[in-house]
């Protein structure tokens, strides 16, 4: 007996350790993100294919487009048929959407000319989506030439996506896009009484005054404008935030983000006070006055890093912070290219949002460079961006290294590895739109006859809750607020929860004027939000899909483990116990016939 229950003791302590060696794993996961299919660089995300699962659009040596789809199995994203190569043109930028109303996701490229192309003049072309293949000759027509690349939003409040930027005659216009695939332009007017526009631009589509309309925020060389929208139509001029704070050199890309987890948009914007920025710093803007984060780019290594100072090279054009929460505590962390003081050198760090505890503080939070998470990244990366490979809520990371001897680009990617679980609500808000022709398609996650239409810029997404300690937490998220110069900003948000395994209170959605609340959101779901019909929110549908969380799911598999195991045992001892006593039975008879 003693000896049976050592074997399931034995077998037991197998089953737990096989269990604890699967959970630790390679934080590289390039391989089983993108396989051998790295070359290229990431240009957009957006659900191609209508599977709920965010595609990735790639360049390839400049002039070729190609959708890589996503798998919830390795390789995550995969070439597709979905490609088309290009001869006499490089392409500057590509931004998903659906730019003729059919639900169908078209692809909407910027080119430049290869030959007599000019700088900052862009060529916008369409690939037009819903067929088996991409027709690549859609792109020979040129729908519009814009001067600097435009931003993709909705001036009309029909979920057909429309253009702002200048055209080739520098005026501001806006470019709509209708059913008829047919662009009308109208001018913003008013162009001389404005300042220059800032090219690369960080223009953005988000609401800011709380009516829940998408207003529109332009960036010139010494201000942003706040344009408001409160008509169907068209933006009001309102008031502009000017840039000129302590004689700054140069800007880069302005974002707007729910820093102090407040509910509540702020303008940061990295800043250099010389063109080499070796004096680099992000200000914030409390809507009331600039503040100086006083960010610490010194690496404790004897190294001062700084933005990496704007050169003609993809990615590096212009600086750009690229937000997510890392961590998952609700602050939203930022991913930033910096070079060290003394060379043209290029790394990727995180900056971690953090309170801001000096006594010079000005503002309460500030961002933490974490020097040392991505050393095996190497030198010469270029970008990182965030991307969740695993669909559990937990942003991995992207990022394109530059071989500057063959002047190629490559795909990698970092698994993000929390040590603790957490939780997670993610939330796409879609166009909507439906198309009598799509045809029943397999999903991941269940069969059904129509798409919800797809990327859709200015949504405003916020949750309320209350922690288990009884304490109050909101947060604000803008969908799609910006896709121009490789803002490479995810299709939904993701609002990390931290530890707080509570229903989330309520999650409200504000789009066009309108908005609608949901109440007791379950933690670590997708909500896929169907603003149907727009003006009218009471018909607006949110469906649910939940994903497991992992200590859940940790829990199961242990669980299961374990009846297994007991359940072997029982068998075996209940084996055992008949065999011994068939021996009994056929010793006593022995005896009894000796007797
Ligand atoms: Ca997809
Ligand atoms: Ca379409
Ligand atoms: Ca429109
Ligand atoms: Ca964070």
């Amino acid at each position: 007996m003693i000896k049976n229950k050592m074997f399931c003791k034995i077998v037991f302590l197998i089953v737990i350790s096989a269990i604890t060696v699967n959970s630790a794993s390679v934080s590289d996961m390039t391989e089983s993100s993108f396989g051998r299919n790295t070359e290229g660089i990431i240009a957009a995300f957006g659900d191609f294919n209508s599977d709920e699962l965010t595609d990735a659009f790639v360049i390839q040596n400049a002039s070729n487009v190609e959708v890589y789809l996503a798998y919830d199995k390795e390789p995550f994203l995969r070439p597709s048929i979905y490609v088309c190569n290009f001869s006499d043109f490089i392409i500057t930028s590509i931004v998903p959407g659906d730019y003729d109303g059919d639900a169908y996701m078209d692809i909407l490229l910027t080119t430049q000319n290869i030959v007599n192309g000019t700088p900052n003049y862009h060529d916008v072309r369409i690939l037009w989506g819903g067929m088996p293949t991409l027709n690549c000759s859609d792109a020979l027509l040129v729908k519009v030439t814009t001067f600097g690349q435009p931003l993709v939003m909705d001036y009309n409040r029909d979920m057909i996506l429309d253009l702002f930027g200048l055209n080739t005659d520098h005026e501001r216009v806006f470019w709509i896009f209708d059913k008829a695939r047919t662009t009308l332009e109208k001018p913003m007017g008013l162009d001389t009484l404005f300042n220059e526009i800032k090219l690369p631009h960080s223009h953005s589509f988000l609401d800011v005054n709380n009516d829940d309309a998408a207003d529109l925020l332009v960036t010139t060389t010494t201000d942003i404008e706040i344009w408001l929208s409160d008509e169907p139509e068209g933006f009001k001029y309102n008031n502009s935030i000017s840039l000129l704070v302590g004689h700054a050199a140069m800007y880069g890309q302005a974002l707007f983000l729910d820093v102090a987890l407040s509910g509540q948009f702020f303008l940061v914007i990295p800043t250099c006070y010389d063109i080499e920025c070796m004096n680099s710093t992000i200000l914030i803007h409390d809507n009331q006055q600039w503040h100086d984060l006083q960010v610490d780019f010194n690496d404790g290594k004897g190294t001062l890093w700084r933005f990496a100072p704007p050169r003609n090279d993809t990615y590096l054009d212009t600086i750009t912070m690229r937000s997510g929460d890392y961590n998952m505590d609700g602050y939203p962390d930022i991913l930033m290219t910096l070079s060290p003081s003394n060379s043209n050198e290029t790394r990727v760090f995180l900056l971690h949002n953090v309170p801001c505890t000096l006594p010079g503080c000005k503002f309460y939070r500030t961002f933490e460079v974490q020097w040392d998470k991505f050393d095996s990244f190497g030198n010469s990366i270029v970008m990182a961006t965030f991307y969740d490979f695993y669909m559990d809520g937990v942003l991995d990371i992207i990022y394109v290294k530059k071989n500057y001897t063959t002047d190629k680009h490559t795909m990698h990617s970092f698994r993000n590895e929390l040590e603790y679980d957490t939780n997670f609500i993610k939330v796409i808000v879609v166009t909507g739109l439906t198309n009598p022709k799509i045809p029943v398609i397999n999903t991941t996650f269940y069969n059904r006859k129509v798409t919800f239409g797809t990327n859709l810029p200015g949504p405003k997404i916020g949750y309320n809750t209350w922690s288990q300690e009884g304490t109050y937490r909101t947060g604000v998220c803008a969908q799609l607020p910006q896709s121009a110069y490789f803002a490479l900003q995810l299709p939904y948000s993701i609002f990390g929860l931290d530890r707080t395994p509570n229903f989330v209170d309520s999650l409200n959605v504000g789009l066009s004027g309108f908005s609608k609340s949901w109440t007791q959101i379950i933690p670590n779901s997708q909500i896929v939000v169907i603003p149907v019909p727009p003006n009218d929110p009471s018909q607006w549908k949110a469906r649910l899909f939940v994903t497991p969380s992992k200590v859940i799911l940790k829990s199961v598999f242990v669980l299961t483990a374990i009846i297994v195991v007991i359940t072997g045992c029982v068998l075996y001892l209940h084996w055992k116990e008949r065999n011994d006593r068939q021996d009994i039975i056929e010793i006593d008879e022995k005896t009894y016939v000796k007797i």
